[in-house]
């Protein structure tokens, strides 16, 4: 009998540490860039991946939306879309920082050099 109540007690310890561990949980945000090409890709995706708390970094180029999956509470969604502002590149509602987008090279820059949306063949 003794050894049940133990028992019991111990899954209601594993019950609430595992609730304590999915709020710590891996998150998704869909973040809406102005990348235009695959170096734009590499050069975001390797940006938000360094950044702290971020466990993947993935850019379609097609839709230029990038998916990032971070642990809650060591970064969020504000964090990352000014993260990548600062890469170069619109972030939704959040414009290009402004110098980092100048270096970027042209052909990455907001709407291509010739002003159209183009991609490298
Ligand atoms: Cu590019």
């Amino acid at each position: 009998m003794k050894i049940s109540i133990w028992l019991m007690a111990l899954a209601l310890v594993g019950a609430f540490s595992l609730r304590g561990l999915a709020q710590t949980d891996v998150k998704e945000v869909k973040i809406k860039t102005s990348a235009q090409c695959d170096m734009c890709k590499k050069r975001i995706e390797k940006a938000i991946g360094l950044e702290k708390g971020v466990k993947t970094a993935v850019l379609d180029v097609k839709s230029k939306v990038l998916t990032v999956q971070y642990r809650d509470g060591k970064t969020n969604p504000e964090a990352l879309r000014s993260a990548v502002t600062k890469v170069g590149y619109d972030a939704d509602v959040l414009p290009a920082d402004k110098k980092a987008h100048d270096r970027l090279p042209d052909c990455c820059q907001k709407g291509g050099h010739d002003g159209k949306d183009h991609n490298h063949k």
